[in-house]
């Protein structure tokens, strides 16, 4: 998997780097290469933003610098472009899957109010959003694609298992974990887990699953008793 990252603050993406992802990007399976805008600006100052058409608060990043920037990280459009956007489309784990699949991926993040409509029309073939709240930037955004993207790569994840048997592949959330000891701060660890006992381990598990579920997210649930009443 390779992605590509266009944006005025590469020193963010150095988050890439560690835990998951750092791994995967020293084993040579994943790439990430990160641009810097600004180093594309034909401005005598380096500007990447402008005032707005029609008057407003805020800045709108200009055309030139990130159209050069485009060509120079992805000239024969190879990759599946992509503009982190309050207004895109919302990323879910459907979404998540269907990006791995184009195997490289250019994430180009606004700043400001945004860039400039004509950068999206004529370059990008897709906007996305990570959620219905405001950030300040499409950067954490475009960590949050990667590290999900990242997940789904071959040989990421130690154990092949684990995308599969995450919380959303039961359509329910997870159930609680425990390790050692035994006892810490007067709370003990749920008698059936030290049971051996393998079929009541996975009741008790279900059950609590079941419950987070109904507790946290209602819409899941209802989801879920759709889904085992069919
Ligand atoms: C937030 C830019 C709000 C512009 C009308 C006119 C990328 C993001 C972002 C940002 C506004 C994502 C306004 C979820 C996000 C992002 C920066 C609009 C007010 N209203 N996913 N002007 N949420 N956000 N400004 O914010 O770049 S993906």
């Amino acid at each position: 998997m390779r992605i590509k990252i266009l944006t005025i603050f590469p020193e963010i993406f150095a988050a890439l780097n560690h835990s998951v992802t750092g791994k995967a990007i020293e084993d040579g399976i994943l790439a990430v290469e990160v641009f810097n805008i600004r180093d594309y600006s034909a401005d005598k100052h380096q500007k990447t933003d402008d005032y707005p058409f029609g008057g407003g608060s805020g800045m709108v990043m200009t055309p030139q610098p990130i159209y050069d920037c485009i060509n120079a990280a992805d000239p024969a459009h190879t990759a599946h472009r992509v503009y982190l956007s309050p207004k895109g489309k919302k990323l879910d784990q459907n979404k998540v899957k269907e990006l791995v699949g184009f195997g490289e991926l250019l994430l180009l993040c606004g700043h400001y109010e945004g860039v400039d409509q004509r950068v999206l029309d004529l370059f990008i073939d897709e906007e996305i959003s990570i959620g219905d709240y405001v950030l300040t930037g499409g950067e954490s955004a475009a960590i949050v694609v990667a590290d999900c993207v990242a997940r789904y790569v071959p040989g990421v994840l130690g154990n092949e298992q684990s995308v599969e048997e995450e919380s959303f592949s039961d359509g329910l959330l997870e159930y609680p974990h425990y390790t050692r000891p035994q006892e810490f701060m007067g709370l003990t660890v749920p008698q059936v887990l030290i049971s051996g006992h393998h079929a009541n381990v996975a009741a008790w598990r279900k059950e609590q699953s079941v419950l987070i579920t109904r507790k946290n997210r209602p819409d899941l649930y209802r989801k879920y008793l759709r889904e085992k009443n069919k």
